[in-house]
Parts: C-alpha cells; sequence; structure tokens
C-alpha cells in the first residue's frame, strides 16, 4: 500500500496525530491523496482498494468513530454518484472537502456556544488535550472574560501538558495537578464548570473520553459541579444504534513503565464512558442539549450515518 498513506496510519497509531478531530482531518485527506493517485484499472478495482485502506485506517485507532464516519461519508456518496474511475478519482477529493469542512464548521460552532456557557469569572476544570475544549476556553478568554484554569497532566502520555501550554501561552491563569488531584481540586478550588472533550458518543447518549474522565464527571456529581462535554456530532459511533459497543483502545505497557520489573502486568485502556447521567449537556454543533436527545438530532442532521450498511433504513 501507498507509502504516504501508510505513514499517516502510523501518525494516528502512535500519537504524531493526536485528538479525535485531527485524527479524522488528517485521515480523510490521506484517504483522499490515496484514492486520487493509486494504481486501477476499473472503478471496480478502486473500491476494492478504497475498501482496504479504509479498514486499515479505521482499526488504526479504535475509538475514533469522528474518522470512521469520514471514511463512511466518502464511500457511501462515492457508491451513489461515481460512475467512471476517472469520475471517482474526482468527487473522492471533493467529498473528503465536504467532510473536512463539516468538522471545521462543526468545531467553530461548538466553540462559539461553548464559549456562551462561560461566565465571566469562572474557574474551569478540564482533562487531557481536546481542541474543542480548549477552543472553548480560549474563545472565552478572547472575550475578555476573566477566566482561571485547572487540568490534568492526563498519564501516561502526558496530553494535559499540550492543553496546558496552549492556555498559558495564549495567556489563560492556568495550573496543572495530577490526575489524582482531580476530585481535591474540585473539592478545594471552588470550580464552577467542567468541559472535556469526546472522543464518541453512543445512540443512548454515552460519551467515550479519555481514560479519568468518567472519574472527574463522578467527583463533579458528588459536589454538585456542571458536567459538559464539547464533541462535534461525527463522533457518533452509528454502530451503536443496532447494539453493538464501541470498543476501547488498549495501548501498549511500555506507554505506562519502559523497564517495569519481570512479570508485572499491565492495562492501559486509552478511554472510558461517561454515562448519560452523568452529563449536564453536550456542546455540540447541533446546539447545547441532554445527551439522550442523540439520536433524534443526528438523524435529523447528518442522515448518512443511518443507512443500510449498518443494517438501519436508509434515510437518505
Ligand atoms: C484525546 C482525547 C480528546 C478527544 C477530543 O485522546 O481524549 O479529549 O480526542 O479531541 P488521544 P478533539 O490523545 O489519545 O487522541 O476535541 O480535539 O476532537
Amino acid at each position: 500500500m501507498d507509502l504516504a498513506f501508510l505513514k499517516v496510519v502510523d501518525d494516528i497509531q502512535v500519537l504524531r496525530i493526536q485528538g479525535a478531530t485531527n485524527i479524522a482531518i488528517e485521515g480523510v485527506n490521506a484517504f483522499s491523496l490515496l484514492g486520487e493517485h493509486i494504481d486501477c484499472a476499473s472503478l471496480e478495482e478502486l473500491f476494492v482498494k478504497l475498501e482496504k485502506a479504509r479498514e486499515v485506517l479505521s482499526a488504526a485507532r479504535a475509538t475514533e468513530p469522528a474518522l470512521r464516519n469520514g471514511l463512511r461519508f466518502i464511500m457511501y456518496n462515492l457508491r451513489k454518484k461515481a460512475s467512471s474511475l476517472q469520475d471517482a478519482r474526482e468527487l473522492i477529493v471533493s467529498f473528503s472537502k465536504d467532510y473536512v469542512l463539516l468538522l471545521k464548521e462543526s468545531k467553530k460552532k461548538v466553540i462559539s456556544y461553548g464559549a456562551h456557557r462561560i461566565k465571566d469569572g469562572s474557574t474551569i476544570m478540564t482533562h487531557c488535550h481536546s481542541s474543542l475544549s480548549t477552543g472553548i476556553i480560549l474563545e472565552a478568554h478572547k472575550q475578555g472574560k476573566d477566566i482561571n484554569v485547572f487540568c490534568t497532566e492526563t498519564r501516561p502520555l502526558y496530553q494535559g501538558r499540550i492543553t496546558a501550554k496552549e492556555l498559558v501561552l495564549a495567556g489563560v491563569p492556568t495550573t496543572q495537578v495530577v490526575d489524582s488531584a482531580m476530585r481535591w481540586v474540585i473539592n478545594s478550588y471552588n470550580i464552577d464548570i467542567i468541559i472535556t472533550g469526546a472522543d464518541a458518543i453512543t445512540s443512548q447518549g454515552t460519551v467515550i473520553n479519555k481514560i479519568g474522565t468518567r472519574l472527574l464527571a463522578l467527583a463533579a456529581k458528588e459536589m454538585d459541579i456542571p458536567f459538559y462535554s464539547a464533541i462535534n456530532l461525527l463522533k457518533y459511533d452509528p454502530e451503536t444504534s443496532i447494539g453493538k459497543l464501541t470498543e476501547i483502545e488498549m495501548r501498549e505497557p511500555s506507554e505506562i513503565w519502559k523497564n517495569p520489573p519481570e512479570g508485572l502486568k499491565f492495562l492501559n485502556p486509552a478511554f472510558e464512558t461517561v454515562s448519560h447521567d452523568l452529563i449536564d449537556g453536550i456542546i455540540s454543533e447541533g446546539g447545547v442539549f441532554a445527551p439522550s436527545f442523540i439520536y433524534f438530532i443526528i438523524q435529523e442532521k447528518y442522515p448518512f450515518m443511518i443507512h443500510e450498511e449498518i443494517g438501519m433504513n436508509s434515510i437518505n
């Protein structure tokens, strides 16, 4: 398979490309480039090669529906509209651009709606690195709101440092704590609102985000602090509507400890679920709403996600 394509797959696997939105954008662009140039003699051969590439890219990170939905969007539209090889090569580029635009436009809306939710004088807490939740905080700061942020380190790969750097560089007063101090901070520092990103949302309104997010949501519940999840709806996992579970990615033990004593076992889950009863609101491009409304909003906004390929009736 094409080397440039495989390089992007590897970058996604080893987290040189990190965060659901970035992963989806880079993955879809790589898929489009591959489709445009891959050696093929017929439209049928192109489809076979694209399906193989889709499989490889989808497997790069198990818990990333925004990327899988991008590939679903391109293939679904391609099968409906492409009538020749040349036609398909042009269409793949234009459908990829359409999807990346959807991602970028939805992100702008999430940031704008989320910033409305932050009051002047607020202390905000976040976890991991999410371009959406960091975007919301930076937007509130740009609007002149006097805010103060606490963020976690996010072991084992320290994505919280990316968040901390972005905020400090922008002049936002920011404090970092170790992950295990998350409840202590909520209890001791008058947190007004918690906003995290998300990698996926299921048909039941369960959000999946970086390991530690549920602990944060439980601590928020205990102390009655509003907990919001900033998510674009392209992260909906349509397969959950036919009963499948979103897979939680398990990562290498070496991320936790490079030279551990022999015989020590590790578990290194990258993500965990936060059920809808722990979430006060989803901040999405479709508005701020209770997670349990998700299925109806997806049906209306992104019907391509619910079509025959996953065993539901086509709405398109
Ligand atoms: C990153 C992570 C982020 C979401 C959302 O995990 O959990 O909160 O991906 O990101 P990892 P965004 O570093 O393992 O990819 O808001 O940018 O889509």
